[in-house]
């Protein structure tokens, strides 16, 4: 079968008509991270929602089977290349796939997903990827190896995608997507968000071949209002009913076992009395199931002056907090949009560490600040302040990463401008994972300053001697229990200073190996190289 380019596409060969009764295949493909980092070791004990809800759709679809596989988490017995990645050619001579998707949500996997689209495309199967890199910029993909673009929501885009693929009449009247025609890049026209969630089917986890899931990524709100610069995510808050999350949630542990979620929403609490009902519906189902779920999600910080909502989640079993922190610096928050205070953030957080929640605090060093904001400090002067408001604010874990401008973002028009981001020629986006400098930083600051604090930030709060902790807190197990009253929070007491202790050391060797694999990369060459050019 030649390959669908988006042209001959539009008519089915020979093939596909005498075929027309055979079950085919979609394979849903979750590009690699290019490089080891933080996020290494929970990309193998969870997935990505988006494009199992995508995969799901097309389930569902009369004629088709489906199979996601998530290079983040594949394990034996997944056939592997010579360079120890997932063997896309054995998997097709396994069982060809007719059509395959891409997930590009994330720009540092942008160059694995076209090394494996432009495959999949030369040995004919006909390529659809979706995801915020892409629908920022479509081009690249589009001339690398994709098809089409989804712009937006992919639970019915494909479907429609797919049909118009089997009947060969044509992709223009799919309204929300890309593709080139005649070597320039059309975009049909824009598909309204979805504001109605309750006839999409539950995600399935079953979908995924290789992989073994831990922590199940589920949602119920998509959209934040907040419209901070640097983000990718736009557009307002639509919410699912609470119900649709039971549902999820209940669907996984009776038949997935799940125990652990993360709620991928970017607000939990946008749609706050919702939520605190969600709350309570899950609250009276793990007492029905007589079971204890551990839930993290993604809260803001001034939702914790809201003593209801607080005692709500952590009734229902919501222990994990990641907060975009961002910076302890006031100027900062103002050039990033933040409305916050770092004075206020601190008893903020401190009010949830309270409560009992793990707070894990999410920060931007260096961000450069807006035209008309005089604002200047040294790195040393800048680490100074992150070390006392990690030690104030009493944070049980931190990430302290660098201005990344994504595509699609505010931010990265600004310094576009100004021609401050490096020339992607040199920094390409592989290095878009918010460890490596792809901006030209304020004076005083360097690439090179920025991320050696960053570096030095992390190395202080995760360190070797955190191991030692681990032997005390786990000797001094008995006698945190005594006397033997309130059991349960003194249990929760003990359980927060063993996992921090834990968690300490453990982020050590993670760090440690980044470095050696840092090293022993070429990124400070053309570091220096496209720093040299900007500079000109
Ligand atoms: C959960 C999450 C994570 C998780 C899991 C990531 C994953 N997805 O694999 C973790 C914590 C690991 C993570 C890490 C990072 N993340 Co993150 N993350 C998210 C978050 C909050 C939710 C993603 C999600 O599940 N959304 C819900 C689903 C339903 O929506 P969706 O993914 O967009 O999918 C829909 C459409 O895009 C489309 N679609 C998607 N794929 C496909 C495929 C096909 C074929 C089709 C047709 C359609 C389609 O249809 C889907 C369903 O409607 C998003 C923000 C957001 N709201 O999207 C950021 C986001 C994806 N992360 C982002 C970033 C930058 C990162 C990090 C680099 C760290 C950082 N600096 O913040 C790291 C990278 C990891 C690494 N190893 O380097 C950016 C990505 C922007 C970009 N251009 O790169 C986002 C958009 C947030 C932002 N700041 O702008 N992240
Ligand atoms: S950073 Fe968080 S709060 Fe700000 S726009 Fe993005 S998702 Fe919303």
């Amino acid at each position: 079968m030649s390959s669908p380019g988006i042209e001959n596409a539009n008519q089915p060969d020979c093939a596909q008509v005498a075929c027309e009764s055979e079950r085919r295949l979609f394979r849903m493909v979750i590009p690699k991270y290019p490089a080891f980092n933080v996020y290494s070791h929970i990309a193998k004990k969870t997935t990505a929602l988006g494009p199992i809800c995508v995969a799901t759709s097309v389930s569902k679809m009369t004629g088709w089977d489906v199979e996601v596989i998530d290079e983040n988490n594949y394990r034996f017995p997944g056939p592997l290349d010579e360079e120890g990645m997932p063997d896309h050619a054995t998997l097709q001579e396994m069982r060809r796939a007719d059509i395959v998707g891409f997930y590009g949500g994330l720009s540092c996997t942008i160059p694995r997903l076209i090394k494996v689209a432009s495959f999949y495309k030369k040995v004919g199967a006909f390529t659809i990827g979706g995801g915020h890199h892409l629908e920022a910029m479509p081009e690249e993909a589009l001339r690398g190896g994709l098809d089409v673009i989804v712009n937006g929501e992919g639970e019915i885009a494909i479907s429609e995608i797919i049909k118009a693929w089997r009947s060969g009449s044509g992709m223009e009247k799919v309204t929300g997507i890309a593709y080139l025609k005649n070597d320039s890049v059309v975009s049909t026209e824009a598909r309204a968000p979805m504001e109605e969630f309750e006839h999409l089917p539950l995600p399935d986890f079953g979908l995924l071949r290789f992989s073994r899931v831990k922590v199940f990524p589920i949602s119920r709100i998509r959209g934040c209002g907040m419209n901070c610069e640097f983000c990718s995510v736009k557009g307002r808050a639509r919410c699912a009913r609470p119900e649709r999350l039971i549902a999820q949630i209940s669907y996984l542990v009776e038949t997935h076992g799940a125990r652990e979620f993360f709620i991928v929403d970017d607000q939990f609490a946008q749609d706050r009395d919702e939520t605190v009902r969600f709350c309570g519906k899950l609250q009276e189902y793990e007492e029905q199931m007589g079971l204890r779920l551990f839930i993290t999600v993604q809260i803001r910080l001034d939702c914790a002056r809201d003593e209801e909502l607080l005692k709500a989640m952590r009734g229902c079993g919501i222990g994990g907090l990641a907060v975009g922190i961002e910076s302890p610096i006031d100027e900062e928050l103002r050039a990033m949009g933040k409305h916050l205070k770092a004075a206020e953030m601190v008893e903020l957080a401190r009010t949830y560490n309270r409560h009992g929640f793990l707070v894990h605090g999410m920060f931007i060093f260096g961000y450069p600040m807006r035209p008309g904001m005089e604002f200047s400090m040294s790195a040393k002067e800048r680490i100074k302040h992150f070390r006392k408001f990690f030690r104030k604010a009493r944070l049980d874990t931190v990430q302290v990463m660098l201005p990344v401008p994504l595509p699609g973002t505010a931010l990265r028009s600004r310094l576009e401008k100004d021609t401050r981001v490096l020339p992607e020629s040199e920094i390409g986006w592989e290095y878009y994972d918010g460890n490596f400098p792809i901006i030209v930083p304020d004076p005083p600051l360097t690439p090179e300053s920025i991320q050696k604090s960053i570096l030095s930030l992390m190395r202080g709060f995760y360190r070797f001697r955190r191991i030692f902790g681990v032997t005390l807190h786990t000797l001094r197990f008995p006698l945190a229990m005594l006397p033997l009253v309130n059991l349960r929070v003194r249990w929760l007491k003990w359980y927060r200073h063993w996992r921090n202790e834990v968690i300490g050391s453990v982020g050590y060797f993670i760090i440690r190996r980044w470095r050696k694999v840092f090293k022993e990369g070429s990124f400070s060459e053309k570091l220096k190289r496209s720093y040299a050019k900007s500079e000109k």
